[in-house]
């Protein structure tokens, strides 16, 4: 059986590939993808969303236009990583389907109340606001839905402060709200992500593929590498949003730890933090309903995207 899923993203070069992946592979059913304001304006990364459906012929996903800003924080975007366009590198196509008139966080909600309870995955790879809007908006969702797997945070590491990852720092108020609802919560950070590095060898196996496709996944990446060597000091840049996707579609991929989890507001060098406290043995599932990534299994993750992209076409 497939699993439902509904992608709220803010594309960005990464949640391109995991919109990619979650088109292209079977065991996922794309339910809709969601827009918030994260790597550029809202208006932007709605346009790039509808751009690489329409990339990938997957004219039957709708795209629902969501927050344009955090909810208490003013907007920032990461033009440093993904450029002016927020898709920069690549040229995309006039997306055919019009944008859907309901707004994400309606759409977040319809969906989950009206499908089969614990069925609705969310998978949120931007800041959270729309998720927390929706929450807050019907908290009903909250033990209506399968879980949350988010792309945010990490429990040793930042990249947009010294301890705070971007999707985190934009609206660490939102992030408050959905790691203090008691769903279950993956907290797929960059000490996961930071694994999945997009390696020439990678790169050569993606352009392999041989379609149109595959070569503006590749036009993506040497854009993301050149950014990346100047902006954050890797060689190889970090895939980070396809993760999550990855995580549902075969969870041997992505090992977790279980731990309590939550997000600074108020530290004057540390808010945006993610806070794991990974003290002590492994809660059990019962006690706990966060759970943060730790490693990737780097060659099945790669494969996976590698099949995705195959599929597509
Ligand atoms: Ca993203």
């Amino acid at each position: 059986m497939s699993k439902k899923i509904i992608l709220d993203c803010d594309p960005g070069h990464d949640d391109a590939v995991a919109i990619l992946l979650a088109v292209g592979n079977p065991e996922i059913d794309l339910l809709g993808v969601t827009t918030v304001g994260g790597n550029q304006s809202i208006e932007k990364v709605t346009y790039n969303a509808r751009a690489v459906l329409e990339k990938a012929h997957a004219t039957n996903v709708p795209v629902y236009r969501g927050a344009g800003r955090p909810i208490l924080r003013p907007a920032q975007a990461a033009a440093s990583i993904h450029g002016e366009t927020g898709l920069d590198g690549v040229e995309l196509p006039e997306p055919s389907r019009p944008l859907e008139e309901k707004s994400a966080v309606q759409f977040i909600i319809d969906t989950i109340m009206s499908e089969e309870p614990g069925t609705v995955t969310l998978v949120p790879t931007g800041p959270l606001t729309n998720i927390a809007l929706a929450a807050r908006l019907e908290p009903r969702i909250v033990e209506r839905v399968k879980e949350v797997v988010l792309m945010g945070g990490g429990y040793h590491v930042g990249n947009w402060s010294s301890v705070a990852e971007f999707n985190i720092m934009v609206d660490p108020e939102a992030a408050h709200i959905v790691f203090n609802e008691p769903w279950k919560v993956t907290m797929v950070g960059l000490d996961l992500t930071h694994q999945a590095l997009c390696t020439p060898e990678v790169q050569k196996k993606i352009e392999g593929v041989g379609t149109d496709l595959a070569q503006f996944v590749s036009g993506l990446m040497d854009f993301f590498r050149l950014s990346y060597s100047q902006n954050q000091d890797f060689v190889d840049p970090p895939v980070h949003d396809p993760c999550t996707v990855a995580y549902l579609i075969d969870p041997s991929i992505v090992q977790t730890r279980r731990c309590p989890l939550d997000v600074e507001l108020n530290g004057t060098l540390t808010w945006g933090m993610t806070v794991a406290d990974l003290r002590g043995p492994e809660p059990a599932e019962d006690e706990c309903h966060t759970q943060v990534a730790t490693k990737l299994d780097f060659d099945k993750f790669w494969a996976l995207v590698e099949d995705a992209l195959r599929r597509i076409n």
